[in-house]
């Protein structure tokens, strides 16, 4: 007998659950209820006061979710997870329960639209200071930390331009000057990167992505240790923001999680292809993918992350112009916002994901006006670059063929 501990992809599909524990069923039963019955009136005050363990209403916690929270703990290599509505959701309820008046959150220069919009409209008008460091380079981070600091956040690779962030050095850092380290591991997952073992504090996530793999749903994880996860369940979820996830979601997440392997390897061995083309490319001037020897932070990457992921930022020659002519070219390649589908999704991030910005907090935060972002999906990758070639009109693929 083995005393190996299972690997990833047997961890995703089986940890915390056994069939014999619900009549055999082999699929976790789906516990559709908002509230749950307390045994006596006794029994319910002693669960109020935390005094007993159990279910009590499903804002707070749900059998479904349970198993879900359970799973992404032990794919991130992480004490304690929770489910939320949305990834924005997850990273609401994790810095209304870290941050109060008068701290400081220091963050990456580049974040998701909704992220930083979050954070400049509305964390800022309650007194917190926001601070963009270039965290690119770590000692940024040396620098501008002061007492003040609370939390340190940031996205690695970083939507949309795919910056990456050195998450041993910055949480090294982060930690010397007292401060709480938060991650968005949404666009590597931990099939790709694992955050808290790199000495991160919170992992938070859009599931929505690549965990749920599908575009079926909107939901959000975090994970972290189990007490600060306690206190974001009961303080920021529970009270805050309400921003837990429905039971219903939490299994389309579970039955995703069951393929993430599989699909993160395609997901990674198609984009790399693509890059490759794009990056050949007559009318291609830039291409920003961790695989590509060009990428600035390659060596990072190749350390970080045992695969480059699917997200792919480009720009053409022309600008956004040539970048919308492009976009409507495309046949099969769908044009939308969001990522990590089965479908590749292609979008404008200046005038759709990142419009929270204006054009010169853009210019500001390095994002250009003229870059495309493109989801590399699960079709076949031939079908992915011909519909890319032919949309850039050189054709070379049918031309050659
Ligand atoms: C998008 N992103 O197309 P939800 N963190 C990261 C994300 O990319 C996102 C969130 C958090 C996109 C959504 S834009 C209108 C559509 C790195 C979402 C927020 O709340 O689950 O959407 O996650 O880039």
């Amino acid at each position: 007998m083995t005393t190996r501990s299972p690997s990833f992809s047997t961890r995703a599909i089986h940890h915390g659950y056994n069939p014999m524990d619900n009549e055999g069923a082999l699929t976790p039963p789906l516990h559709l209820t908002s509230t749950f019955a307390f045994e006596s009136a006794e029994a319910g005050g002693e669960m109020f006061a935390g005094e007993r363990p159990g279910h009590v209403y499903s804002r707070i916690s749900n059998p479904t979710l349970d198993l879900l929270e359970k799973r992404i703990a032990v794919l991130e290599g992480a004490e304690a997870g929770l489910a939320l509505s949305s990834g924005m959701g997850a990273i609401a309820a994790t810095l209304w329960t870290l941050l109060a008046p008068g701290d400081e959150v220091i963050v990456d220069k580049t974040l998701y639209g909704c992220t930083f919009a979050f954070m400049r409209h509305g964390l800022a008008k309650f007194g917190i200071t926001i601070t963009h460091v270039d965290m690119t380079e770590p000692q940024n981070l040396a620098a501008a930390i002061s007492e003040k600091t609370r939390v340190v956040y940031f996205e690695t690779p970083a939507n949309p331009n795919m910056r990456l962030v050195d998450i041993a050095a910055v949480s090294e850092i982060a930690h010397a000057g007292g401060a709480t380290v938060v991650v968005d591991n949404t666009y590597a997952t931990p099939y790709l990167t694992r955050p808290i073992e790199l000495g991160a504090d919170i992992v938070v996530h859009s599931a929505t992505k690549y965990l749920g793999g599908h575009g079926d749903v909107v939901a959000g994880l975090l994970v972290g240790r189990a007490e600060q996860v306690s206190q974001i369940r009961l303080y920021g979820m529970k009270d805050m923001t309400g921003a837990v996830m429905a039971p219903f979601n939490a299994m389309l997440i579970l039955r995703g999680l069951k393929t993430l392997a599989l699909r993160m390897e395609r997901h990674c061995a198609n984009a790399q292809e693509v890059a490759a083309m794009l990056e050949g490319a007559a009318g291609v001037t830039k291409v920003q993918y961790p695989g590509l020897r060009s990428f600035a932070q390659h060596e990072l990457a190749a350390r970080q992350m045992p695969g480059f992921g699917a997200m792919i930022a480009f720009e053409l020659d022309g600008g956004i112009e040539a970048g919308r002519r492009l976009m409507n070219r495309l046949a099969m390649i769908g044009r939308a916002v969001s990522l990590g589908d089965a479908e590749s999704l292609i979008q404008h991030p200046a005038s759709m994901t990142h419009s929270t910005y204006t054009a010169e907090e853009r210019a500001e935060h390095g994002i250009s006006d003229g870059l495309i972002r493109l989801s590399v999906g699960l079709e076949d990758v031939a079908d992915i670059i011909d519909d890319l070639a032919q949309a850039l009109e050189g054709d070379p693929v049918r031309a050659a063929a």
